[in-house]
């Protein structure tokens, strides 16, 4: 077992998932701001060292992405970040992409971008504690997208970020999401999900990169938000697991999924399924952002001086869907 595949593995085996605490500052003021609180690095900083030292923190995460901002900061316990996300026995990670920006040659489609000076700052990032790191590559969907061109420049990106994390000893982190957004079916969600993920992993081989020390977080296969033809959640969880069986090369861990703009419960309830369903060698479970801390950060919003109430509304969450990483989630137990 290489010390790659090791570190893969710790992140998510034994019904441990990641916590995705990687917005962007844009992204985290828009969320501040829903719940009328201001965003400022100190606001920022109090949520998620609330976070991270809530007791779930030893059972149920693994792994937690930061952002620059976070990765940098030292908690009111005197400990950095990543000491504090360390003392739980979770490892920091960090998101080292530096967004998506419009591809040149397609009318409304993105590039990741952030392969300039990548390799000091990877090295920057080791320093300060991270094993792991997280690039996200956005595609559209709909009848005209993704293009060719989206498929090709993000999967050679991915690529090129994989080959340079594991050059840096870390653990990459391949998250080619397709978004939610539009009124496809799921059965087109399958086929465009199906078309980016080969390509991703026909360069990452062709990249030589160690597919035992990746960890792939994809979107589930979903309606598009706008659909009027919803399926069940047992299909949800056989087209995930068919996609996923027919795209991924058998050498990789594990998959964490992404939310996506799911509700909380049905982020879980379709992962519970999914383990319920997985007859492959694949660790599936979590690497949600909104999923995990939508219920705790309306908490916060109310009391920001009620660390227990938001730490105890983390704890439920995160242990639901912990027990949806291991098939056990139920109604029943996400109401006690
Ligand atoms: C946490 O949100 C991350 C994106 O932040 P920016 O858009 O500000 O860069 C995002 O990459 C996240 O890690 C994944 O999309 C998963 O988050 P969700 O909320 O979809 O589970």
């Amino acid at each position: 077992m290489t010390e790659l595949n090791q570190i893969a593995l710790k992140i998510i085996s034994k019904g441990k998932g990641i916590l995705a605490a990687d917005e962007s500052n844009g992204t985290m003021t828009k969320r501040l701001e829903s719940v009328n609180l201001t965003s400022n690095p100190e606001n920022r900083q109090f949520f998620r060292e609330t976070l991270f030292s809530s007791e779930c923190m030893k059972d149920c995460i693994g792994g937690v992405i930061l952002y620059d901002e976070t990765i940098n900061q030292t908690s009111s316990f005197g400990k950095s970040i990543p000491e504090l996300i360390s003392s739980s026995g979770a490892i920091p990670g960090i998101k080292v992409d530096t967004g998506a920006k419009k591809l040149a040659n397609s009318a409304e489609e993105n590039i990741t971008e952030g392969l300039d000076g990548l390799r000091d700052r990877l090295k920057k990032y080791y320093e300060l504690g991270a094993r792991f790191t997280k690039w996200r590559g956005v595609y559209k969907i709909s009848k005209i997208y993704p293009s060719k061109l989206a498929i090709h420049t993000n999967a050679h990106a991915l690529a090129r970020y994989a080959a340079l994390v594991q050059e840096n000893k870390m653990v990459p982190i391949i998250e080619p999401e397709l978004l939610m957004d539009g009124d496809h079916s799921a059965d087109f969600c399958f086929n465009r999900t199906s078309e980016v993920l080969k390509k991703c992993f026909e360069e990452l081989i062709i990249h030589q990169i160690d597919l035992t020390g990746i960890i792939l977080k994809p979107n589930m296969i979903l309606p598009g938000n706008k659909s009027k033809n919803s399926i069940s959640i047992e299909e949800i969880s056989k087209k995930t697991i068919e996609c996923l069986k027919n795209s991924v090369p058998q050498e990789v861990p594990g998959i964490a999924f992404l939310s996506g703009g799911q509700s909380e419960i049905e982020a879980t309830e379709n992962l519970n399924m999914i383990n319920k369903n997985n007859d492959t060698n694949f660790i599936m479970t979590y690497s949600y952002g909104r999923a995990l801390q939508q219920s705790a950060l309306k908490i916060w919003s109310k009391n920001t001086q009620d660390k227990d109430l938001t730490q105890k509304t983390f704890n439920h969450r995160a242990r639901m869907c912990s027990l949806a990483a291991q098939g056990k989630w139920s109604n029943e137990l996400e109401n006690k």
